[in-house]
């Protein structure tokens, strides 16, 4: 006859009205994230034994390219073992005609760990095809400073709050910086490329133009994902995956590949790197 509820059981408060929705990660998102963790390990290795008989002083475009998957192995890492995750908390505001405004609360992850990475990694990027372009430091400085601009506003945006500018406003300017960006590689990158030959200049355009439609999608999915909420995280999480792999492992492995195809003025490096006493 004893009804009394058994005190081990939580009170399940979903009847509650400001009850947060909950947009977290669920199991496809986690296996996910360890996937790309592994690919990105097995890409380093790759990328290294690519390098293994390339000499030192020819070797820039394999270690800029193996720092890429490393950083991107390590961020990988750090969000499937739940760290750089934050939860954003979210409340919207729905105002009505006769009756007080009501407000709906929503607490979602946004993985800022990505965002470290991005900003290590896309620099790295626009370093090899700057090179490989054969782009002077000026240009290739003013494309990176755009990018890390780039980056650092969509981490506000990420954390901005509803209904104000910081979520679009950020993402807006981070949206300006992407187009100055590509205006330096398109631009001055392709006069670059042009002038060092055909050959170099086929590649350039393929690799470049690949990269342009990879990176377009990221403020995409940033938009329906992070920004009008519409994608949920494991979309978000899947969307980013395919992305990275593509931007990051499939870039790396023909950038690679193709430069030992190429002739040696095509990927020829400047000063710093390969200028020494050529002891090793
Ligand atoms: C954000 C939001 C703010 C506006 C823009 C964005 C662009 C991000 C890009 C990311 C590229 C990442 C890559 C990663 C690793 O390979 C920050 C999403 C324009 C272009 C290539």
């Amino acid at each position: 006859t004893a009804t009394a509820t058994p005190t081990h059981v939580a009170p399940i408060p979903s009847v509650l009205p400001d009850t947060p929705i909950h947009e977290f990660a669920g199991d496809a998102g986690k296996k996910t994230l360890w996937v790309v963790f592994v690919l990105m390990i097995i890409a380093s290795a790759a990328f290294t034994a690519l390098s293994w008989k390339v000499p030192v002083s020819k070797r820039l475009y394999h270690v800029i390219t193996t720092l890429i998957t490393i950083i991107a192995a390590l961020s990988y890492f750090a969000m499937a073992t739940g760290h750089g995750v934050s939860v954003h908390k979210i409340t919207i505001r729905h105002q009505h005609d006769h009756v007080p405004d009501t407000f709906e609360h929503v607490h979602r992850q946004v993985f800022w760990a990505r965002y470290v990475d991005w900003s290590l990694t896309t620099p790295l990027l626009i370093l090899d095809l700057g090179l490989l372009a054969g782009m002077s430091g000026a240009h290739i400085f003013m494309a990176i400073a755009a990018d890390i601009i780039m980056i650092l506003t969509g981490l506000f945006a990420a954390f901005g709050s509803e209904g104000t500018p910081q979520k679009w406003g950020w993402y807006t300017i981070g949206c300006i910086a992407y187009i100055f960006v590509i205006w330096h590689l398109a631009l001055n990158g392709g006069a670059n490329a042009t002038a060092k030959g055909p050959k170099l200049r086929t590649f350039f355009i393929a690799i470049a133009g690949y990269t342009l439609v990879l990176w377009t999608a990221y403020p995409i999915v940033w938009g329906l994902a992070d920004g009008s909420r519409k994608v949920g995280v494991d979309g978000e999480i899947i969307a980013y995956a395919v992305l990275d792999v593509l931007a990051k492992g499939v870039f790396g492995a023909w950038l690679l590949i193709t430069h030992a195809n190429l002739r040696e003025s095509d990927v020829e490096l400047e000063g710093f790197w390969s200028n020494g006493l050529n002891r090793d």
